[in-house]
């Protein structure tokens, strides 16, 4: 996997570039839209390639490995075969899903992480080596290392115990990975995963840590998991200037337009977040003019275009109004529309920062339209 640096911004530490994997160029920053359980939940891939412009999905390890199963995922030769999808597909650990599920029984210990299925109740145990296992017969361009991903609000010594785990495992990951060979023929790449909390000197130790095992990109995690915005900032910031210049830099699960342009202007290059495809099958918009809850009663008669600016084809080809009564009525073409506009107003979001960075404005394009977009209609 090779990464290539385009542009630097001379006012911020925003950069773009170009990732070269096995399936595919990748244009950073970039957003990926989550595909949970191998599908963008309402949007068909031939939207998501011609539409929507996605170069990167995202999988999950936990949902593939309990359902379909890595045997079926085997047979069918892995994720990109299974799911039709032939660009680059990126692969959570299960760290973050299994740790979201607290109150079922689920134990954290030096091997690894025992869980319940929230499918059928079954108890199984995720560890370091097999969650390397399963993200080879999945097949991801990337795969990423097991972690315990604590709460925002952690006290110090929890988040440093925590670290210490996160850190053994990644070596634990690191073994696995690089003792075993991809199984479908083409290159998989390994991402560390830098966690500390709002931590000042554990987010340095482990960032640190994660550049000493040399790998072709680099994550931050444990964000956005209810710490003050500001904070996240700081500890973009306190962790990028550690992370090697040519690697890409990914911030797992954020965020909203204006995390993403903050996260841009601190260097990060890759993100994911379920909010266009979550919050919108919930009839969240987002617009350039600003966010509408299009079951508002104040969209009942407004006939306009989703979006003036036209991200997509669904903007023009629908009115709020009809949108507004699709999704009233529980209508699964609504949930459609409101998938496809808002991945289109996220991947047109980075696109357009990809594109100021390379003209040299991108703080000053920035400052003006945050508060555009991010205005309650
Ligand atoms: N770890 C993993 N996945 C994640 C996170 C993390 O910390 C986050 C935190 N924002 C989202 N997804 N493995």
């Amino acid at each position: 996997m090779q990464y290539t640096l385009l542009a630097k911004d001379k006012n911020s530490e925003a950069r773009c570039g170009v990732l070269t994997t096995a399936h595919g160029e990748i244009h950073t920053p970039v957003f990926m839209p989550v595909g949970t359980v191998g599908s963008v939940k309402a949007v068909h891939m031939r939207e998501l390639k011609e539409d929507i412009r996605a170069e990167i999905i995202l999988g999950n390890t936990y949902h593939l490995y309990l359902r379909p199963g890595t045997e079926i995922l085997q047979a069918a030769g892995g994720l990109h075969r299974f799911n039709g999808w032939d660009r680059p597909i990126l692969t959570d650990s299960g760290g973050f899903q299994v740790f979201s599920l607290t109150g079922t029984g689920r134990k954290i210990t030096e091997e690894g992480v025992t869980f319940r299925s929230h499918i059928d109740g079954s108890k199984h145990l995720f560890t370091p080596e097999n969650v390397m296992d399963i993200q080879r017969q999945i097949g991801a361009d990337i795969v990423m290392a097991f972690d315990e991903c604590p709460p925002g609000t952690s006290d110090y010594n929890y988040a440093r115990h925590s670290l210490g785990l996160t850190q053994r495992w990644l070596e634990r990951c690191v073994a696995r990975f690089d003792e075993t060979a991809p199984l479908y023929g083409y290159e998989q790449n390994l991402f560390p995963i830098v966690q500390g909390c709002t931590y000042r000197d554990l987010r340095e130790k482990a960032a640190e840590h994660a550049v000493s095992l040399n790998r072709a990109g680099y994550a931050i995690g444990g964000l956005a998991v209810g710490e003050p915005a500001e904070e996240m900032y700081a500890m973009i910031e306190v962790v990028n200037r550690i992370l090697p210049q040519d690697k890409p830099r990914y911030l797992m699960g954020v965020g909203t337009p204006e995390n993403i342009l903050e996260g841009i202007q601190r260097g990060v290059d890759m993100f994911d977040c379920v909010m266009p495809t979550r919050n919108g099958r919930n009839g969240m918009i987002f617009t350039t003019e600003g966010t509408i809850n299009i079951k508002n009663q104040k969209w009942e008669r407004d006939f306009s275009s989703i979006d003036p600016a036209a991200l997509s084809y669904v903007d023009t080809d629908y009115s709020k109004a009809y949108l507004r009564h699709l999704i009233k009525s529980d209508e699964i073409l609504g949930l459609q529309i409101c998938s496809i506009h808002n991945l289109s107003f996220y991947l047109w979001l980075v696109r357009e920062a990809r594109k100021h960075i390379q003209e040299g404005d991108f703080v000053a394009w920035k400052t003006k339209l945050l508060p555009k977009i991010t205005r309650r209609l």
